[in-house]
């Protein structure tokens, strides 16, 4: 029997090149754990580094649709109204479709494509009817864009997730026509300014847009990472408007109304409509303020000392993130974070931050600045400008204790 030696990278336990072209590795390796990962010595079989061997049977045939490995568990934690996306599982800037959060005011209606319609009428020259396949022949677009809640904030507890703080963000390719395209077809007349989007699901959801959107980013999408949209995300065909507070993205799409002022609906009555500081209440307020969070380590993943990779994401409503500072000095100091391509506009980016960690108890955080200068703001800073009761477009800067036995947890703030 011939000796192979297996040429094993120390920092990243990786089997080189080498040895994975060796083929019949038979001999010779004993496991010493390391901080990033085993070093391999003389004295144990290939073999025994794996279980069960998966080369010792044939493997599961291809399948209709892939799955996700079992070994893998991540979950949605649905309540009746809504699911949150696990933040802390995700690698890159794309929600996977199965994962995207879900918020229904009523459920999820089934609607059959062939039977839907999209109206469009109000003040146009032309009131049309189009079908999905009517949509689908209009030139289409696709855009990397996040979709997050107005209410996607929580406190209160250590034991808190990035998805339980703030899973109520999502990010997709989205596909389909430019509402702008639509408002061409039918002649949007000029004095119209508003306009209402009406979703086919029991809420009926309505909501007031400003027609400028309507011309300027709006979409009304089909598709979602590749596929028809997911029934969860709004299928056939919902409205998408990049960087807005999610519920103005009107799932099930079926009615659009041109009018000359809002509708003045529950939703932005009753609803998403928010208190501000001297009992005033602020309405239409659309923008997603630009926020991050990181992602890794956060509760409830555990540590140790040494090279730590502090890993998050961050997004504006208003444009693209230009900076995100990480401090683990409890606010100390900040340090500028490398931000991943693509930075895109409107979207999650994913930020990293190379970090020593002495073992010492601390607080770790992050900061996004976003083109229009805009920083994100601390919980004192909010609490001060809104007052407390205001439960919408809550984005404070989220700190990680990190305890001396390496746990990571929430700081949970006092006031809320
Ligand atoms: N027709 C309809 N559209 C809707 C809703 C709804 O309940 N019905 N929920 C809104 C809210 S509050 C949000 S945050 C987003 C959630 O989109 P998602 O479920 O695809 O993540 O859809 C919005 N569009
Ligand atoms: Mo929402």
């Amino acid at each position: 029997m011939t000796k192979k030696i297996i040429h094993i990278n120390k920092l990243t336990g990786k089997l080189s090149r080498r040895a994975m072209l060796g083929g019949s590795a038979t001999v010779a390796m004993a496991i010493a754990q390391t901080a990033h990962g085993k070093a391999v010595q003389e004295g144990l079989s290939f073999t025994e580094l794996i279980p069960d061997d998966p080369t010792k049977q044939v493997g599961t045939l291809a399948g209709e649709v892939g799955t996700r490995s079992g070994f893998e568990k991540v979950i949605k934690k649905p309540s009746d109204i809504s699911s949150r996306s696990p933040l802390q599982d995700f690698y890159g800037i794309i929600t996977p479709s199965d994962l995207h959060f879900e918020r229904h005011h009523a459920g999820i209606p089934v609607i059959d494509p062939n039977k839907h319609e999209l109206v469009i009428h109000g003040l146009v020259d032309k009131p049309m009817v189009f079908t999905v396949a009517d949509l689908k022949r209009f030139p289409s677009v696709s855009r990397i864009a996040f979709l997050e809640c107005s209410g996607n904030f929580r406190t209160g507890k250590e034991a808190m997730s990035p998805q339980d703080i703030c899973g109520l963000t999502s990010q997709s390719e989205w596909t389909g026509v430019k509402l702008s395209t639509l408002f061409r077809e039918v002649g949007v007349k000029p004095n119209a300014s508003w306009f209402l989007a009406e979703g086919g699901d029991a809420a009926i959801m309505t909501r007031s847009i400003p027609v400028k959107k309507g011309w300027d980013d709006a979409i009304i999408a089909y598709g979602q990472n590749g596929e028809a949209l997911r029934p969860e995300q709004g299928y056939p065909v919902r409205l998408f408007l990049p960087g807005w507070e999610g519920n103005t993205s009107i799932k099930w799409l079926r009615r659009l109304e041109l009018g000359d002022a809002p509708w003045q609906t529950r939703e932005e009555t009753s609803k998403y409509s928010e208190g501000i500081k001297g009992g005033k209440i602020r309405q239409f307020s659309f923008d997603i303020d630009a926020r991050s969070i990181i992602t890794f380590p956060a509760f409830p993943a555990q540590v140790e000392k040494g090279w730590i990779e502090i890993r998050g994401l961050a997004w504006s409503g208003r444009g693209k993130v230009v900076k995100v500072e990480v401090s683990t000095d409890a606010g100390k100091s900040w340090h500028i974070a490398e931000l991943q391509e693509p930075v895109l506009d409107k979207a999650h980016v994913r930020f990293r931050y190379l970090w020593h960690w002495n073992g010492a108890e601390t607080e770790i955080m992050s900061r996004v600045t976003d083109e229009t200068g805009y920083i994100q703001p601390t919980f004192k800073q909010l609490i001060e400008a809104r007052g407390a009761d205001s439960g919408y477009h809550f984005n404070p800067i989220t700190a990680w204790q990190l305890k001396a036995d390496g746990r990571v947890l929430n700081k949970p703030e006092n006031v809320r």
